[in-house]
């Protein structure tokens, strides 16, 4: 089964993040062999120096080629480590390649998405069907960024903010996930992701994260994306 990226990001946008990767990664491998389910790296939608001065070009490098590349190597690898289970016959590393799948593939997921939501001239305020859904759930877009941000800025150790869209229900809701898989809630989609890993913002910003998350909303996020992907969740 191939799984290619606009299939992964489809599957991830209409799922639990660890619910669309479970189903993925176990997917039965029919055919077996060269037939198998590879994750890719994408590409990013700019030049690695596009987002200066906000994010530095050496951040964004380290970040897309080796940190988001080492979560797609952990996915495939845990999709391989399954696979061997299921022709062996022996579960023994079950546990571990469930923990694997869901920690490399919400990584994946995640930073797929934060890349897209960053843009070069980024920041200020969505507009139309989104800058609506914001108000109606939030009271205003003021109050919004005050409670994503400090939501954002309240992740314990390594994670990411938030703002996921309910498909049941049509809210939204801005949320934490510790590590990439911790915190989420099964069925929401997010739209917006803000990673706050020291790896996403230590060599500009230290340990001074608050300017990071700041540098972020109001000058990089690309509300475009995110009203595209409220758009696809709901249809
Ligand atoms: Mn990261």
């Amino acid at each position: 089964m191939k799984l290619d990226r606009r299939e992964f990001l489809r599957l991830a946008g209409m799922g639990a993040v660890a619910g669309s990767l479970a189903t993925a990664g176990f997917a039965a491998p029919e055919g077996g062999g060269e037939d198998k389910m590879a994750f890719e790296l994408p590409d990013l939608p700019y030049a690695y120096d596009a987002l200066e001065p906000y994010y530095d070009e050496q951040t964004v490098r380290l970040h897309h080629d080796k940190h988001h590349a080492a979560y797609v190597a952990g996915l495939n690898g845990a999709v391989e480590q399954a696979e061997r289970m299921l022709k062996s016959g022996d579960f023994g590393h079950a546990k571990a390649v469930a923990k694997a799948t869901a920690f490399h593939g919400s990584g994946h997921m995640l930073h797929s998405i934060f890349w897209t939501n960053m843009k070069p001239g980024g920041g200020g305020e969505p507009t139309g069907e989104l800058a609506e859904a914001i108000s109606k759930q939030f009271g205003s877009f003021g109050s919004f960024k005050k409670l994503f941000l400090a939501t954002t800025n309240a992740v314990e150790g390594s994670g990411w903010g938030i703002l996921a869209f309910c498909p049941t229900t049509h809210m939204l809701a801005v949320l934490q996930a510790e590590k990439h898989e911790n915190l989420a809630v099964w069925g929401l989609m997010p739209i917006l992701a803000l990673d706050v890993w020291e790896h996403a913002c230590y060599l500009k910003y230290q340990n001074k994260r608050t300017e990071w998350t700041k540098a972020f909303m109001d000058h990089l996020v690309n509300w475009d994306e995110v009203a595209r992907r409220l758009k696809e969740a709901k249809s």
